[in-house]
């Protein structure tokens, strides 16, 4: 049985999204977190080794850190198809949007969000991050291309909680505006409270 540790309005709300594309059979325990704005602390209850959310159990294997959370969920349930497999010639582009996403993406939007993004060397990585996603989203309707995979999901999800991390532009916007009306999302926001 896989056991979601999640707290609503969080990073573990989109792997509560994943486990609805993917079918998976989960269970959700609700686990409080300690929050930027000083509300809630870390709980015991929490398997995570830093108390945070999301984190993963299977049958007693812990999983933590979303993009390893999404690519273990996705090999796990293949016949989903929205995670390339070993073997899949999209392979090799969904582990380097995934790692972009935990290397690349997290500690720049972080940046920007402690508005440290107004000067090099941060300014440049921000415009780079945003120049790149773009074109990758201009040139085809998702990140893999053709097709909607657990990567959208992992990027879509910072500006579902907070548009205003990347610059106004169409390209994003038809981009969220095709991954809101999935019904998988819906069903996860239903039970992202708990
Ligand atoms: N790199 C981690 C970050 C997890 C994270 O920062 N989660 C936040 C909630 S959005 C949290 O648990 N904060 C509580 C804390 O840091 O103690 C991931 O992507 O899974």
């Amino acid at each position: 049985m896989l056991t979601l540790f999640h707290a609503p309005k969080s990073r573990s709300t989109r792997m509560i999204w994943l486990l609805e594309e993917l079918g998976a059979p989960y269970e959700v325990k609700v686990v409080d977190i300690a929050r930027r704005d000083g509300v809630g602390a870390k709980d015991p209850a929490n398997p995570h080794p830093h108390k945070q959310v999301p984190a993963l159990l299977d049958d007693g294997v812990l999983i933590s850190e979303s993009v390893a959370i999404a690519l273990y969920l996705t090999d796990k349930f293949p016949a989903a198809g929205i995670g390339p497999v070993v073997g899949d010639p999209l392979r090799g582009s969904y582990l380097t949007w995934l790692a972009y996403y935990a290397g690349v993406l997290e500690p720049v939007i972080s940046a920007h969000f402690e508005g440290r993004t107004a000067t090099d060397p941060m300014k440049a990585q921000y415009e780079a991050l945003d120049a790149r996603l773009k074109s990758a989203l201009e040139a085809t309707p998702y990140l893999l291309g053709e097709a909607f995979s657990a990567a959208d999901i992992v990027f879509a999800s910072l500006l579902q909680f907070a548009r205003e991390m990347l610059p106004a532009h169409a390209v994003y916007d038809e981009w969220l505006g095709r991954l809101n009306a999935r019904p998988a999302l819906a069903r996860a926001m239903a039970k992202d409270a708990g």
